[in-house]
């Protein structure tokens, strides 16, 4: 198969609440969408990547003029016969993963389309539910922290991820550990803290938490490893796990004993279920992480996390956590046991709103 033509866009989708971490903040969803189109269907994919570095090297403007200038051209000049071919196509490329993903989703819905499947049915998905919880970003105080989780266990969510930075970790974790305790809880640094932090972070160790999340450097595995002996939680990889390969340092090194899978961190969806494959073979759970994407992005986590060894909650909440409007006509909804359907249409099942869409596009370019 060929390729025929690529739109490829950046947009600004704004969040009903801005969101925190212990390095940035992030407004609004500035994801790169791409539409792919060959024998006459469409597939859709979303590189969820920001206005700034801060999360990985990439911004929208770095994954947008990749995307332009290199992979689309690649694309449209590659045979296809399987949606893994685009993971082999673009192995050349360094880095520019998420990049790489919004291509890499959009064949794979473009081919599960054209063969009358779900997406998930193609990635080999075990359930038609996927438990998932919510992400709550830093708050300025404890009182504004237990009154936003509150919100979100009335709206049924059963897991609750904080984040965390130095001077907004124990306190805010014992809180809502006092409050609530048996609720299913973890909590993630995204890269703030050091392994001088050991003696701190071990701390953590008193709230009975599913895990810890990328406490040390965002490319680190060897010190992570040294943490993992000083404490008694899992400690859980996300920024570091950029591919398979790092997903296999991590295990034989021990650095952490449950994996993050983000399909857009790592290249795509290829990637990311060869990772869940290894952990599997490794016996460490996975869950799907979340980069707030999109309805179209969304779809492609929620068949991810369909798969068997996703035994974690995943960050994926229903689309209302984060727009007031999402660009799919039918929005994924939190069912009463904390879970998302898992679409069982053809391909992801995501179904695009393309007159919203265009409304909230900065810019567009169509690849012949
Ligand atoms: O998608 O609900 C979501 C957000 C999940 O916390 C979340 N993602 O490091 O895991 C993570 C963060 C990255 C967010 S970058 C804006
Ligand atoms: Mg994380």
């Amino acid at each position: 198969m060929r390729i025929e033509r690529i739109e490829l866009r950046r947009i600004e989708l704004p969040y009903i609440t801005p969101f925190e971490t212990s390095g940035w903040r992030e407004l609004a969803n500035h994801s790169v969408i791409a539409r792919v189109e060959a024998e006459g269907s469409v597939g859709w994919g979303e590189a969820p990547v920001g206005v700034g570095p801060w999360y990985n090297e990439e911004t929208q403007s770095t994954a947008w003029v990749i995307g332009r200038e290199i992979l689309a051209p690649m694309l449209l000049e590659a045979e296809l016969r399987r949606p893994e071919d685009v993971d082999a196509l673009f192995a050349r490329v360094r880095g520019n993963r998420m990049a790489r993903s919004a291509f890499e989703f959009a064949v794979w819905d473009l081919m599960a389309r054209l063969e009358g499947r779900s997406l998930s049915a193609m990635l080999g998905g075990a359930r038609n539910r996927v438990d998932v919880g919510v992400s709550v970003g830093v708050q300025p105080d404890i009182d504004t922290l237990l009154r936003v989780v509150a919100g979100y266990l009335e709206a049924g969510y059963r897991r609750v991820k904080l984040k965390i930075k130095p001077g907004w970790d124990i306190e805010p974790t014992r809180a809502v550990r006092e409050r609530w305790p048996d609720l299913r809880l973890q909590v993630d640094a995204n890269s703030i803290y050091t392994l001088d932090d050991a003696d701190h972070l071990a701390q953590l160790d008193a709230f009975d938490l599913l895990l810890i999340e990328q406490p040390l450097a965002h490319d680190d595995i060897i010190d992570h490893a040294k943490l993992q002996r000083c404490l008694r939680t899992p400690l859980c990889l996300d920024e570091s796990i950029v591919s398979p390969e790092h997903a296999r340092w991590a295990i034989e090194l021990r650095a952490c004993g449950v994996i993050n899978i983000k399909p857009s961190r790592v290249g795509g969806l290829t990637a990311a279920r060869r990772i869940h494959d290894l952990a599997a073979e490794a016996g460490l759970p996975v869950w799907c992480g979340g980069m707030l994407e999109t309805g179209i992005g969304r779809a492609a986590n929620v068949a991810l996390a369909s798969l068997p060894n996703f035994t974690l909650p995943g960050d994926i909440s229903a689309s209302a956590r984060y727009f007031r409007r999402d660009v799919v006509r039918n929005p994924f909804a939190l069912n009463p046991d904390s879970t998302l359907s898992v679409p069982e249409g053809p391909g992801s099942g995501a179904v695009v709103d393309e007159e919203f869409l265009d409304s909230v596009t900065l810019e567009r370019v169509v690849l012949t």
